[in-house]
């Protein structure tokens, strides 16, 4: 079973009933693809002791109280599969990809291409201190190809790398 988590979500101030409002407003705004990988459909549902108890639903809405803050929309994704993290990276029409690609941060190349090939700006990010964890965790295929990478800060860190994200773009 794949879990995915697809999400546009307009600010407060655009959420208007009429549809063509909507679409045209957002058409306008900063899109950001935020990517889940591998086991992250489990937060908040084991190893609490490691990654909390909060879950990948809660994240969510966290992040999308941030678009609302920031004037930005959002898609929301998780796929447990290499090759559906590649496609939603290739397919996406954001402007920036924040990306936990979980443990395929250490080991894939395939994404690291696909993240060289799209050529927008990437956030690599993680919830746990990577580097405090064992030593296969401390490389990462993804930091080639990222302009800043936040760990450590656990859930707090998604909404953070949207604003940075975001002030980014607005370079
Ligand atoms: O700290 C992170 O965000 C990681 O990307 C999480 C990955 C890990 O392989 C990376 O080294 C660092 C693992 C995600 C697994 O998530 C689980 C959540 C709950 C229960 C079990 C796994």
């Amino acid at each position: 079973m794949v879990a995915v988590v697809n999400y546009l979500y307009p600010p407060a101030q655009f959420r208007h009933t009429h549809l063509q409002t909507h679409y045209k407003r957002t058409a306008d705004m900063t899109h950001i693809l935020i990517l889940n990988g591998p086991n992250l459909n489990l937060l908040g549902t084991r190893q609490p002791e490691t990654y909390g108890t909060i879950t990948l639903s809660d994240i969510e809405s966290m992040c999308a109280r941030e678009a609302g803050q920031l004037g930005v929309t959002f898609e929301f994704e998780q796929s447990n599969h290499e090759g559906a993290l590649i496609d939603h990276i290739h397919d996406t029409k954001a402007q920036g990809i924040i990306l936990n690609a979980g443990a395929y941060t250490h080991t894939s190349i395939a994404i690291m291409d696909a993240l060289s090939s799209v050529n927008k700006p990437v956030l690599e990010l993680h919830l746990s201190n990577v580097y405090q964890r064992e030593d296969f965790r401390q490389h990462s295929y993804i930091s080639k190809v990222a302009f800043a990478m936040i760990c450590g800060l656990g859930a707090s860190g998604y909404p953070i790398a949207m604003r940075a994200m975001s002030e980014h773009l607005a370079l």
